[in-house]
């Protein structure tokens, strides 16, 4: 069945569509009326549950918080693809021990967290706490060039490139503490991605000040999408939480609870009102430009707190601990989650521009605040000027129209809530399909709850968390599908697949192993042709071998105890889906090695005797006979 067929029988399975809500509907598909009707409504059950072999409509970016990797699934199928290890340790790809990955998780790390690193034994850090996956933006829509992604854990900032669907950059921001929201520039490109320090520190942290609240300060931070570079800093008043942009490229804006600055709970939740901070970009960037900034640990820091110049930032006042921001698709409004108190308050960003004129109140930029229910934490949007707003204490979706909010602020007696709908259990996070960008086409809807309890066979005390797949194609909130996971997603996006294009196999010329192509390329080692070489440097090995199914260049190598050994596996087959690994048994050695790819892996040869290694990426009938034998002859022989 084609997808326009699925689409329409969707549609159709929906026959108590109202006239409007039908037009919009077709308004946005493009389905003729004629086949309204015209096709039974049980065949369209297939539309989320597909067939064997079919292919789903869009990919998910899911994170996975503390696992710390970003994991790809098919929406609407909820079919997991695959995990891509970032600021975690994968066993089956070798992340985290191959010189490759090594170079990315290091190179961006600040001297002091070497320095620290070192001391405990350890290059880098192996956990990470995965919140925010959010792809590139070109003109408001996604660009299928990267998905950016942050690390509250160890305060990083990560990409991955999408034609590899790898990790290519991980940055350490300076100064600011625990990034926790994260969005990409949509307009006029990314550009920039903002990235928020949730918790405040004294700066500069140097362990001369703990007491001293007046002293420590929060840090929003623009990146260079294209660099991973720092661009600049603000530093800003109250913790930091989720961050958002608009589609002009003027304003980027943080929720922020704790405006208070305390440090316990008592004093955190003590305000009825925090605020979001509003950033005018064009005016950090002339405060940049003009020298208004102060360079910390090597990054130009502008002071954007309260009371500050109030050129860079803006506090509009928000009940009460606000959450999640989303920016709608419409380009105008922007909903933030009152977590505490519970309200929505939408934010008009026409109206900032008076605002920083000082030629109107921070809060005239709010132009409604409907009450939806309690906990309200995220928003998602259809395209059709409806929110899906998560209501994490009642456990429930709630459907609004954001015009009729408006309206009901202005003092029309309407009310905006269209549906809620119950979800199991918690919701943190929602998404809609293509909900972040201007393009949202208002068909799919998941609903991340943090638990699941009694909805999946008990697997002991920690439960999965439960993905609901909600379908809002037909104007309604139709609950059609669970996905129980891991720990612990908290947000995804959902993107059209004809906007992912990532290739079978690598170009031989990956930036990812161009040190070792230079190493090669000394050792005149062509990397790109078949490879049997031994290179002796002092004690440093370096071992050369390329894989063809079922084979190894290498039947057997000798090395000594002692030794420095690289191993560089070179995978000549061109091939879709053939990838080799190599693991050196009782080395702790083990990797993945792509069609078309160089990876390498450094280990001390401490341990004399014959060693096998083996393919470890199943490749043929012959795979388990894909082996050789490392010989370490012994220190003294
Ligand atoms: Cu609401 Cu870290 Cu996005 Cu979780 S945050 S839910
Ligand atoms: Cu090569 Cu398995």
């Amino acid at each position: 069945m084609s997808e326009e067929t699925k689409n329409n029988l969707n549609i159709t399975r929906r026959g108590m569509l109202g006239a409007t809500a039908t037009g919009a509907v077709l308004a946005t598909t493009g389905v003729g009326a004629s086949l309204l009707g015209a096709k039974p409504a049980a065949a369209a059950t297939a539309s989320w549950h597909l067939q064997p072999g079919d292919l789903d409509e869009y990919y998910g970016f899911w994170s996975s918080g503390q696992t710390g990797e970003l994991r790809i699934l098919g929406v609407p199928s909820m079919r997991e693809f695959m995990r891509v290890p970032v600021f975690n340790r994968c066993s089956a790809t070798g992340w985290g021990q191959t010189n490759e990955s090594l170079k990315i998780l290091t190179e961006g790390l600040t001297d002091k967290t070497k320095e620290f690193l070192a001391a405990n034994g350890k290059e880098t850090y192996d956990n990470g706490d995965l919140h925010h996956p959010h792809m590139s933006f070109t003109d408001g829509t996604y660009d299928g060039r990267y998905i950016f992604m942050n690390d509250k854990a160890n305060t990083r900032v990560a990409r991955v490139r999408c034609d590899i669907m790898k990790c290519d950059k991980i940055t350490e921001i300076p100064n600011a503490h625990d990034i926790h929201g994260l969005r990409p520039q949509k307009y006029p490109r990314t550009g920039y991605v903002f990235a928020n320090g949730e918790h405040e520190a004294p700066l500069v942290n140097d362990g001369k000040i703990l007491d001293d609240p007046s002293q420590y300060t929060n840090i929003y931070t623009a990146l260079d999408g294209d660099t991973m570079e720092v661009a600049w800093q603000v530093m800003v008043t109250g913790n930091l939480d989720n961050t958002d942009c608009d589609y002009q490229g003027k304003y980027a804006f943080s929720t922020s609870y704790n405006s208070e600055m305390g440090m316990n709970l008592a004093e955190m939740t003590e305000n009825e009102l925090d605020h979001v901070v509003v950033f005018n970009l064009k005016e950090i960037e002339a405060g940049i430009a003009a020298g208004d900034y102060q360079e910390l640990n090597g990054v130009k820091v502008i002071d954007g707190r309260k009371g500050s110049n109030k050129k860079y930032t803006r506090y509009i006042p928000i009940p009460n601990s606000p959450h999640g921001i989303n920016t709608a698709p419409d380009g105008k409004h922007v909903c933030i989650a009152g977590k505490l108190s519970p309200t929505v308050s939408v934010m008009d960003v026409t109206k900032l521009d008076a605002i920083f004129a000082d030629e109107a109140e921070p809060r005239s930029a709010i132009v409604a605040e409907p009450q939806l229910g309690l906990g309200p934490l995220h928003t998602a949007y259809d395209g059709k000027g409806n929110c899906f707003t998560t209501l994490f204490l009642d456990s429930q979706v709630v459907k609004w129209n954001l015009e009729a909010a408006v309206k009901q602020y202005a003092g029309e007696d309407v009310d905006p809530i269209l549906e809620k709908v119950d979800v199991h259990y918690q919701p943190g996070h929602n998404s809609t399909s293509m909900g972040e960008t201007k393009e949202a086409d208002g068909k799919w809807l998941i609903s991340m709850n943090k638990f699941s309890k009694d909805r999946f066979l008990n697997v002991g005390p920690l439960k999965p968390e439960n993905e609901q797949l909600i379908d809002i194609s037909g104007g309604g909130m139709d609950l059609v599908h669970d996905g129980p996971t891991f720990a612990e997603p908290h947000d995804s996006i959902i993107v059209r697949r004809d906007i992912v294009n990532p290739v079978n196999a690598y170009d031989r010329n990956d930036p990812m192993w161009a040190d070792t192509r230079k190493q090669a390329e000394a050792d005149g080692v062509d990397l790109d042709d078949y490879q049997e070489e031994i290179i002796r440097d002092g004690n440093k090995v370096r071992v050369y071998m390329s894989s063809q199914a079922p084979t190894f260049s290498m039947e057997k190598f000798t090395v000594k105890q002692g030794d420095e050994v690289t191993i560089i596996v070179t995978n000549l087959d061109d091939i879709d889906d053939l990838t080799h690994g190599l693991c050196m048994a009782n080395f702790g050695v083990a990797m993945e090695i792509g069609p078309q790819a160089t990876a390498s892996v450094t280990f001390i040869a401490e341990r004399p005797g014959v060693h096998w290694y083996y393919c470890q990426w199943f490749c043929h009938a012959l795979h388990m006979e894909m082996r050789g034998r490392m010989f370490v002859e012994p220190r003294d022989a």
